[in-house]
């Protein structure tokens, strides 16, 4: 019996494959492109195409680059006053330089965990090596420097997201945990036996299973907003819910990690105050992407993850405004969050202390704030353009394989970073697979998202998703083994 993978290798040597050559390769071409026009990164395309060029929001005039073979590859380009240089941006990547198969590793597993640059690495190693000492705690001095490198990382994040101040910053594990400290927290000591707490039918399974604990303990109902067939929120569903009374808390993504939907938070929010309620915000999928601000979004709770935006895993942060915070009791019990301990009463810190039990991921935290240096020195504008730009080619080009169908909004400019997608009746985790045959990384399953798949019909997608450092040409290796999928499974 000719095995998943044999078919695979066969179909494989049957076409030829493009742009798949090597990292050095293209970093030759590059510099030869740069020599000739400056400030432009221009890498060496292996095959001439027909295919118009991808225009870019203040990209350069296209005149500029004719008489290459193909114009999509422009891609040094102007936002504002910053070049959104890729070429460099890859090089910051060292995991970007694998060969997977023998081919380049095309990551389009971001969704999941984000990359990793060489300056996040060397903060982590520097850390350990010359700074390494618990936090707040000694008075000797690399603990001083270990204790304002932390405070200056949480002071990054009240930068990057808006906040008023860094009091209003929680370190914590990651968009779960944040969650899960909001509900058990602030949820326990809000909501109680008849109350509502309305989340939406495309939420993560951090953003359900805590809320389902809580309403459980507490005798309070869980109301669900539905999804329009496009993976668009039902307004309607949202304002009956409000109306129906007795609402405590909004919970709601801010960007599906399966559809990509971007949500109007900043409406939900409002219509959620004039009802009296708080809103929380999973921006999970947002925070790395695009520029956010809590005091113009105005949301009560946002919870994202440091690995996803280039930061380590294991780090993540709680945002909440100040007086919430200082109303709500501790979360975990431990050192450094109380003020006195007695034997049978102990009282406790402010916020952010009083949640931040025990000694905390200190190389996380450090790690993180040189993460946002990194995305900031390029601009969360320019990284949302760009995101853009490869969620629309990929679209486009995914859609036009025969036997394809995407998932979520059909307009791919409502849609930031992630499409998820089924080719006739392949199983996700085969499609998966033969894509890492071509060293193409993508996520296959439920995406921790059940109910959303139970919504949509399926058990399963495959995902696919972009970054800082993915490229055209790896949407391009995407969709071309996408189609030798069909040619092996006969779609
Ligand atoms: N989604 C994905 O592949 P943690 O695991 O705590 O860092 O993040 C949980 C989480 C919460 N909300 C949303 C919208 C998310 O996308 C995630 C993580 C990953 O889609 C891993 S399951």
């Amino acid at each position: 019996m000719t095995t998943l993978k044999q078919k695979w290798a066969a179909a494989s040597s049957s076409t030829s494959l493009k742009a798949t050559s090597h990292a050095a390769a293209d970093t030759a071409s590059y510099r030869k492109a740069k020599n000739r026009l400056p400030g432009l990164a221009v890498p060496k395309s292996t095959t001439p195409t027909t295919k118009p060029p991808l225009t870019f929001p203040g990209q350069l005039a296209q005149s500029t680059v004719r008489g290459y073979a193909t114009q999509k590859q422009a891609t040094a380009y102007i936002h504002g006053d910053k070049l959104y240089d890729i070429d460099k941006v890859r090089h910051d990547f060292p995991i970007l330089n694998r060969l997977i198969n023998g081919k380049p590793l095309a990551y389009l597993d971001s969704a999941a965990t984000a990359q990793k640059p060489a300056e996040v690495i060397d903060e982590l190693t520097r850390f350990y090596n010359e700074y390494n000492a618990n936090v707040h705690r000694g008075v000797y001095k690399i603990s001083e420097e270990a204790t304002a490198a932390y405070e200056e990382a949480r002071a990054k994040i009240a930068r990057l997201i808006n906040a008023k101040s860094p009091n209003e910053i929680i370190f914590v594990r990651g968009t779960t945990e944040a969650i899960n400290l909001v509900a058990q927290s602030w949820g326990r000591a809000n909501v109680g036996l008849g109350d509502g707490i309305i989340l939406t039918e495309m939420e993560h399974h951090s953003n359900i299973v805590p809320w389902q604990l809580l309403a459980k303990e507490r005798g309070a109902h869980l109301k669900y907003v539905g999804l329009t067939d496009d993976g668009h929120l039902v307004h309607e569903d949202f304002r009956q819910h409000l109306e129906s009374g007795g609402i405590k808390l909004v919970t709601l993504t801010h960007v599906s990690n399966v559809l990509g939907t971007i949500n109007p938070v900043r409406e939900y929010i409002r219509e959620a105050h004039k009802q009296g309620c708080r809103v929380l915000v999973d921006a999970a999928q947002s925070v790395p992407h695009m520029p956010v601000d809590v005091q113009d979004m105005d949301c009560d709770f946002l919870a994202f993850s440091g690995h996803k935006m280039c930061g380590p895993t294991g780090i993540g942060v709680l945002y909440a405004k100040k007086a919430i915070l200082e109303e709500m009791p501790p979360y975990h019990g431990g050192g450094e969050m109380i003020r006195e301990v007695h034997l049978y009463e102990s009282t406790w810190r402010d916020p952010p202390y009083r949640f931040e039990a025990g000694t905390t991921n200190i190389a996380g935290a450090i790690g993180l704030g040189k993460a946002i240096d990194y995305l900031s020195e390029i601009g969360l504008r320019n990284i949302q353009a760009h995101d853009q730009e490869l969620t629309e080619y990929m679209h486009e080009m995914l859609g036009k394989v025969k036997g394809v169908k995407i998932y979520g909004p059909a307009n791919p400019r409502t849609k930031a970073g992630v499409i998820s997608f089924s080719l006739g009746d392949v199983h996700a985790h085969d499609m998966a697979s033969l894509l890492d045959e071509d060293g193409i990384a993508v996520r296959s399953g439920h995406h921790c998202a059940q109910p959303l798949m139970d919504r949509l019909g399926v058990s399963s997608t495959t995902r696919a998703s972009v970054y800082i450092y993915n490229t055209e040409d790896e949407i391009d290796r995407l969709v071309e083994s996408v189609e030798r999928a069909g040619r092996v499974f006969k779609i």
